[in-house]
């Protein structure tokens, strides 16, 4: 048995960075994965916000996956996921930052909204996010990482959205921009490291999870979506 346990559920993007960073880190962990749409009592005796994830180690109950991270990091200072350098962490941050309220908030909000307008204008901007980093972050050197040399939590952080961008494509016809050259060889760098061969699930793995809650969903079988939908930052 690990030390560390971590609640996750199947179809969760943040579950996914955790799980990633604790796989660089090479950290054994006991995965125990919760139905988010039948949450059982113990699991919101331990986390009362009833989301996943959530890490406990030495007794701490830790939810929010950036923050969870960063604790990662800190206690487990070994195969290191943030810069030396103040300035070089403080940009792993702005770029975790912007990948949680510029891409995973409006991606959110697509995949939960019926009008076609709106959805529209949702892919528009999720789009011109994506041509913002494209521009600005993987430009500023010659990569491969969004820091340059050094994998870091700012990749882990967005690795998850690729990860499932097959959904908003599948059910809300959302197209990557292109030319997005740099983030092209990005995903293909990191798509290389063993760490995320060994968390990464095929884009059939999510269609598949996601097909049965949107026949739902469009349905009108319930207004408020399911939790599986929840693809949410804060
Ligand atoms: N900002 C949070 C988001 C966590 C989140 O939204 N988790 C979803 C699953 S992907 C969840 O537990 N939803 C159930 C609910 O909100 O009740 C993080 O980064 O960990």
């Amino acid at each position: 048995m690990s030390a560390i346990k971590l609640y996750t559920s199947p179809l969760c993007p943040y579950a996914q960075r955790v799980k990633l960073a604790l796989s660089e880190k090479g950290l054994l962990v006991d995965e125990i994965s919760v139905d988010p749409r039948k949450k059982p009592d113990w699991f919101l005796t331990i986390s009362p916000g009833g989301r996943t994830p959530l890490l406990v180690h030495n007794g701490v109950h830790i939810s929010e996956s950036a923050v969870i991270n960063e604790y990662v990091e800190e206690v487990f200072p070994e195969q290191p996921l943030l810069p030396k350098a103040p300035e070089q962490r403080a940009l792993a941050r702005v770029w975790i930052s912007f990948a949680d309220w510029r891409i995973y908030e409006p991606t959110h909000r697509l995949l939960l909204c019926r009008n076609p307008n709106e959805q529209d204008r949702l892919a528009k901007e999720i789009a011109s996010a994506l041509l913002f980093l494209e521009k600005h972050a993987l430009a500023a050197h010659n990569g491969p990482y969004l820091l340059g040399d050094e994998f870091s939590l700012a990749d882990i952080s967005l690795f998850a959205w690729f990860e499932q961008v097959a959904v908003p494509e599948r059910f809300r016809q959302f197209r990557l921009p292109t030319p997005c050259e740099r983030i092209s060889a990005w995903r293909v760098a990191v798509a290389r490291r063993s760490s995320v061969k060994s968390v990464m699930k095929h884009p059939d793995y999510y269609l598949q999870g996601y097909a049965p809650l949107f026949d739902q969903f469009e349905a009108g079988m319930f207004d408020v979506p399911p939790a599986n939908l929840h693809v949410t930052s804060v």
